[in-house]
């Protein structure tokens, strides 16, 4: 151990990051900028390709750091696992989606960890940073890594670490979010810990893997559930006549106690939804039923129906029905100020307005085409189609549309975000969730 511990301090640890995305590629930029030489590995060459280039595809990774440590030597960007037999330290930040059938898939860890047992040797150490079940590290990871014979905690080490990246954050990025660590021996995270406080501003023990797993999902689950619970409060509100946001919004004075959520057209991401359903299938396993994050999935799910219920009724009061009325979407990303799709609500609005017969456009100045909603087109935002629509629904509330503008040459609004907020018009123009 103490071998490794004095590369690291000395900066002759090669450190090697596997998966260059959203998370990896930040990752690999701090420890550069800490004075160590990164492979970094990634199974895209398209993504190689682009590092290679100086380009980078991470909106909060700049091409020139890309290029400055390429050109010194510094980061090694490839598609080779066999670079692994140089690497002292191995972090796995690879995708862990969900399976059609909504279980969890990490068929990308395993591979991971086959190519890296592969070329294993003494004294490396091997962080898994990718959201997972509690329990992946310790019976998926470990029995495979220790197959060839070593043995964790005294010939290599392993420890997960959740990763906690904000994409576009522009207060909170990898060096300065504190980092949990969590190994199989309290060997395991002392070499962990050794090495990501030298890049990392500060970075907290636990004291297993399992904990450091759990940490993360309870994170994205207390987002889950009281996304579904302000959901269906809204559901309430509206039941009873009430307007939900300016409940909220006055709950919100209160200086301790509660965090305002707020209601939306459902919860989009590569997160949120997904991270819930890891822990909920791990307790199915243990003949337990995570109630309230099936609760939370079934009402953020069914949120993309109300909000076309609620464009049904706005119609209805103009004597329409959605089928064979122009519907223009107003943002289609999953949340404000991005150009990320990923499980985004709009989507399955699209799907249902399609159904019930609309003409569906949309504008959304991160977005130019939809390639999961063929013949929905985008179209430019001018007062002509905004006049032209029989309905105009704000989906995602991007900061850079003028809200003023669009109500004033607007017909109808449904807006699911509260965008339009302060603005005088009659209820019979603007609905709101
Ligand atoms: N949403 C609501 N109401 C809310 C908050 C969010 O409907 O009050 C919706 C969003 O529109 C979006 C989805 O939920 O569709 C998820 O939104 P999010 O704000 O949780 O953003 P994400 O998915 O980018 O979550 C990431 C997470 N970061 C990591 O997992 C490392 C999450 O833990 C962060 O808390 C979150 O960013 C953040 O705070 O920005």
């Amino acid at each position: 151990m103490e071998n490794l511990l004095l590369k690291i301090k000395n900066r002759s640890a090669r450190i090697s990051i596997i998966g260059l995305g959203y998370v990896g590629l930040p990752l690999t930029m701090e420890f550069y900028k800490s004075g160590f030489t990164v492979i970094g590995i990634d199974v895209d060459k398209g993504k190689v390709e682009s590092l290679k280039k100086g380009e980078s595809y991470v909106q909060d990774v700049k091409n020139e750091d890309i290029i400055n440590s390429i050109k010194n030597g510094k980061f090694i960007p490839s598609t080779d696992f066999s670079l692994l037999k140089e690497a002292d330290t191995v972090s796995i930040c690879v995708p862990t989606p969900l399976r059609k059938t909504r279980d969890p898939d990490i068929s990308y860890i395993v591979s991971a960890a086959s190519e890296i047992k592969k070329y294993l040797h003494k004294g490396q150490l091997i962080v898994l940073e990718s959201t997972t079940y509690p329990g992946t590290t310790d019976e998926v990871l470990l029995p495979n890594l220790e197959s060839g014979g070593l043995k964790v905690g005294v010939d290599f080490y392993l420890a997960f670490s959740p990763e906690r990246v904000d994409p576009g954050n522009k207060r909170y990025n990898t060096k300065n979010t504190p980092k949990i660590i969590g190994g199989v021996t309290s060997e395991c995270t002392l070499v962990a810990k050794y090495l990501y406080e030298q890049s990392i501003d500060v970075v907290i023990p636990v004291s297993s893997t399992k904990c450091a797993e759990m940490v993360k999902l309870l994170e994205n689950t207390y987002r889950a559930v009281n996304i579904g619970l302000v959901n269906e409060i809204a559901i309430m509100c509206d039941r009873l006549g009430i307007n939900v946001w300016e409940v909220i919004d006055a709950a919100a004075t209160k200086p301790f106690g509660f965090m305002p959520f707020y209601p939306g057209p459902g919860l989009g991401g590569h997160c949120i939804p997904i991270d819930p359903l890891y822990l909920s299938w791990k307790l199915k396993t243990l003949n337990y039923t995570a109630r309230f994050i099936e609760l939370a999935s079934e009402i953020n799910t069914s949120m993309p129906l109300y909000v076309v219920s609620k464009v049904s009724d706005a119609l209805n009061e103009k004597k329409k029905s959605i089928n064979g009325s122009s519907i223009l979407l107003l943002g289609v990303t999953y949340k404000r100020n991005i150009n990320d799709l990923r499980e985004s609500p709009a989507l399955d609005i699209i799907k249902l307005l399609k159904n019930k017969g609309a003409e569906i456009s949309f504008h959304d100045p991160y977005v130019a085409s939809i390639h999961e909603a063929d013949g929905v087109k985008k179209v430019e935002l001018n007062e002509q189609v905004l006049h032209i629509a029989d309905c105009v629904v704000v989906v995602t509330d991007h900061s850079n549309f003028d809200y003023p503008w669009i109500v004033k040459h607007s017909k109808l609004i449904v807006d699911t975000r509260n965008a339009t907020k302060g603005i005088k018009v009659g209820r019979e123009k603007i609905v709101k969730l």
